[in-house]
């Protein structure tokens, strides 16, 4: 017998919507659901007519506002920017005071700043929520970013926690095993408050960053091997099941290796992943990313590498015309141990992992600074230990890393991780230097690493360029040999210089 009134309202039923709303109705919370296309709605219901909590369907805005308990909750799953709007601004009039609308989607956080204070001045309440783990994820737990208003927070979060992922709290590894209508009970749920209007979106932007370059790296690493060794894609499966027993344990990890033991359905010979263009597509989130590191300038070079290397990969037949052209080394195969170069590109690939995350928690840093947040950096490594793409054991070193220190100025700084570049940076050089030698294209590696070199330097070539930039542009230079803040400038064109003017 449905309740009178339901716990939460869904709007929204593509892939995501219908497996949050799934998600909820299995933790025993009624759910209404709307979705702009009414057949959508109704099939959705007919494929679930019993869940735990229950689904009740709407076919207008105003029977979804309607059937909910007050304050409202109403949580948007469509598509981000111009619908988004579209949905709140039709919500605007049916709600009252107090109540609260959700956004799950992938909304850039400046959109949620802006519709958070244009609601809050309607006295309505508004949480943006990066809500990450894809389409499984919706389904049995994903990893949850919400940001807004505290106290609407507090109203949403026994939901939030009850649909969220979760880690053992020993171990920090994900509890798995939730089938439908039978969530797994127990462990830390992968959800904390992040803080004022667009913070949750933010850091479910930069989660988002860090996948770019996660996914990439492991690409890289994939095409060394193959490239320099010439193992098959089933060897390389083989290669990457025994590093996900160790350091780099990560779902992308183990899903790269299920993808690279995959056979081809159609030639039913082939390894599936070498029958599949080399073109990859992107949604936007790496290249806010990066665009936000360049206007806040902030040095975030891995991520951006990687969203250029997607975009490389899009110019295939600008690609295929530059190959007969355009002329690199001699192909010729890697003559040292096999062994040893397989363990110098993990330990390529873990150091350049490293440095990526270093660059996504600088951006949230600056971030905080701008926008006036205080963000709790260990327990956002903690939330995505589980639910979302980039879970790896790896999040709990940073999460003891801002247990150590939580005003940690960057992630490399820490003991752990400074000692673990240090040991294992012969390998990560010998790895980009043998990619350049051999013409095989590691952009991602050689970023973090430069980005190494350069954060570690005390004294970069920088003095030459603001001297070309006093030179052309009368920029002014500072001095070494005087304090900060104070300017000279060359006169350039004057024949008696060299003449400080202070
Ligand atoms: P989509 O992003 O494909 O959006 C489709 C939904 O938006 C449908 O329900 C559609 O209704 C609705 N919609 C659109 Br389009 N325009 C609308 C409008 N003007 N008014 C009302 N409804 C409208 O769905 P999704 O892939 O499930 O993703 C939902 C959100 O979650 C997005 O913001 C996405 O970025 C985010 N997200 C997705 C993933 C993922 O793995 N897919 C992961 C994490 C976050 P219709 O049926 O009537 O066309």
């Amino acid at each position: 017998m449905p309740k009178s009134h339901s716990d939460i309202g869904l709007i929204g039923l593509a892939v995501m919507g219908q497996n949050l709303a799934l998600n909820i109705a299995d933790h025993g919370f009624q759910v209404s659901v709307y979705n702009r296309t009414t057949e959508k709605m109704a099939k959705f219901l007919a494929g679930n007519p019993a869940t735990p909590g229950g689904l009740v369907g709407a076919t207008t805005l105003q029977e979804l506002v309607r059937s909910l308990t007050r304050p409202r909750r109403i949580i948007l799953l469509v598509q981000a920017g111009g619908p988004t709007d579209a949905v709140i601004d039709g919500l605007i009039p049916l709600l009252e005071q107090g109540d609260i609308i959700i956004d799950g989607g992938n909304a850039k956080w400046t959109d949620t700043i802006r519709r958070e204070k244009a609601l809050r001045e309607k006295g309505l309440r508004f949480i943006g929520s990066g809500v990450s783990g894809g389409e499984t994820g919706a389904r049995f737990g994903p990893a949850l970013m919400p940001g807004g208003d505290p106290a609407a927070y507090k109203e949403l979060e026994p939901i939030w926690n009850a649909i969220a992922a979760k880690v053992d709290a020993k171990t920090g590894r994900p509890i798995l095993g939730a089938t439908p209508g039978k969530p797994v009970s127990g462990g830390v749920p992968c959800a904390t408050y992040i803080g004022p209007d667009g913070a949750g979106h933010y850091v479910k932007m930069i989660h988002n960053g860090i996948e770019y370059g996660d996914m990439q790296m492991i690409c890289e690493a994939y095409y060394l091997i193959r490239s320099l060794l010439g193992l098959k894609a089933e060897e390389i499966g083989a290669v990457f099941a025994e590093w996900n027993k160790g350091a780099l344990d990560s779902y992308l990890i183990e899903i790269t290796t299920d993808i690279l033991q995959q056979k081809d359905p159609v030639t039913k010979s082939k390894a599936l992943v070498d029958v599949i263009l080399d073109t990859a597509g992107q949604k936007g989130t790496g290249k806010w990313t990066s665009v936000n590191a360049l206007d806040m300038g902030v040095p975030a070079p891995t991520v951006a590498e990687a969203v250029f290397a997607r975009c490389l990969s899009a110019i295939k037949e600008e690609r295929v015309a530059a190959a007969k052209i355009l002329k690199g080394p001699a192909k010729k195969s890697y003559r040292g141990a096999r062994t040893a170069l397989i363990q110098a590109i993990h330990d390529a690939l873990y150091c350049s992992k490293i440095c990526s995350y270093a660059q996504g928690f600088q951006l949230m840093r600056e971030a905080q600074k701008e926008y006036n947040w205080t963000l709790n950096f260990g327990a956002i490594a903690q939330i995505w230990r589980g639910g979302c793409i980039i879970r790896a054991g790896f999040l709990q070193k940073i999460t003891e890393a801002y247990g150590r220190n939580p005003r940690l100025a960057n992630l490399l700084l820490d003991p752990y991780f400074n000692k673990t570049v240090k040991e294992a940076q012969e390998n990560w050089r010998k790895v980009v230097a043998l990619a350049a030698q051999h013409g095989v294209a590691a952009p991602t590696f050689g970023s973090a690493l430069a980005y190494y070199d350069g954060y570690r330097t005390a004294r970069l070539p920088a003095n030459l360029l603001q001297a070309q930039r006093d030179y052309f542009g009368a920029h002014t230079y500072e001095r070494v040999d005087q304090p900060r803040g104070k300017f000279f400038h060359l006169d350039w064109p004057e024949p008696a210089r060299p003449q400080i003017q202070a």
